[in-house]
């Protein structure tokens, strides 16, 4: 029997690196995010170039009661889910804290800590059941570091750090992995969301050095997936060669 996937946030980015790299590796993936037309984009992707069956389930993950119907309420073999992938996340502005917008905590605290924790909560309990299952927690350099008017980003991911280790410690005892990976900067969509979707800005961050891209991410997330059963994988940060970290990038 092929293993199941989920991966949050596949409509871009690093969870759709991850979707495709998971399906061509013999995972069956339930793939889910907000904009509908994206993610069917990435489900005719990965049929195209994969044997993998997909699922695609449309839902924002701040709202509970449509994770816990959407995800809660799946059958067959899609509920028999080995490997979440909690990706879906977003920074959301950049400023300092008395300048910040409401609107922006708001949504950076919702999506990365309470969303990642509604899905988690709908699917863990059956990993526990089965006494098997892997998670695997998208967190950030920022969730290591601090750097300047990153202030609710990074908190958003040092809660992300702090979880996958208190997840690690409640779950050890039912035979789950817990992993988290931390990337440095990724170019994806990322920077045009947190400037709201201002493009020349976006593209300034990554001016004059070589960024991560997402398959970068999405290749340790399947080395991660892929060790032996008596292996776990806790952590791994990876940054651009260019990137030190977060305050020192080296630019040409
Ligand atoms: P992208 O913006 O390219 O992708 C983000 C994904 O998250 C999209 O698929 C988006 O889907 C989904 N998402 C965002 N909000 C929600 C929501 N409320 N409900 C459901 N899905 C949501 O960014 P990345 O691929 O770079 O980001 C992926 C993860 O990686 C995030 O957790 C981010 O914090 C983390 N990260 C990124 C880094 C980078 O430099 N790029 C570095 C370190 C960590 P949709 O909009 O369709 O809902
Ligand atoms: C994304 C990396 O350094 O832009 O999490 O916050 S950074």
């Amino acid at each position: 029997m092929k293993k199941i996937a989920l991966v949050t946030g596949a409509t871009a980015g690093i969870g759709r690196a991850t979707a495709m790299i998971l399906a061509k590796n013999d995972y069956d993936v339930i793939i889910t995010g907000r904009r509908k037309d994206r993610l069917d984009e990435t489900e005719q992707n990965i049929r195209n170039n994969s044997q993998a069956d997909v699922l695609a389930l449309t839902f924002d993950v701040r709202k509970y009661e449509d994770v816990s119907k959407i995800l809660g309420g799946l059958s067959g073999k899609w509920a028999r889910i080995d490997l979440l992938v909690n990706n879906a996340g977003l920074a959301s502005g950049l400023n300092k804290i008395h300048e910040g917008d409401l609107e922006d905590w708001e949504k950076m605290i919702d999506t990365n800590i309470k969303g990642l924790l509604y899905v988690t909560r709908i699917i863990a309990p059956a990993m526990v059941e089965r006494k098997s299952g892997h998670i695997i927690n998208i967190g950030s350099i920022a969730g290591v570091e601090v750097y300047e008017n990153g202030n609710v980003y990074c908190a958003t991911k040092h809660a992300v750090d702090a979880l996958n280790k208190g997840m690690r410690i409640d779950l050890v005892e039912h035979n789950i992995k817990v992993t988290s990976i931390n990337p440095g900067a990724a170019k994806t969509e990322f920077s045009l969301v947190r400037f709201h979707g201002d493009q020349e800005k976006a593209d300034r961050v990554y001016d004059g050095f070589i960024p991560l891209f997402e398959d970068d991410i999405a290749e340790a997330v399947l080395f991660a997936a892929t060790r032996p059963p008596h292996v776990n994988i806790n952590e791994i940060l990876i940054m651009p060669t260019a990137q030190a970290n977060t305050v020192k990038t080296a630019r040409k």
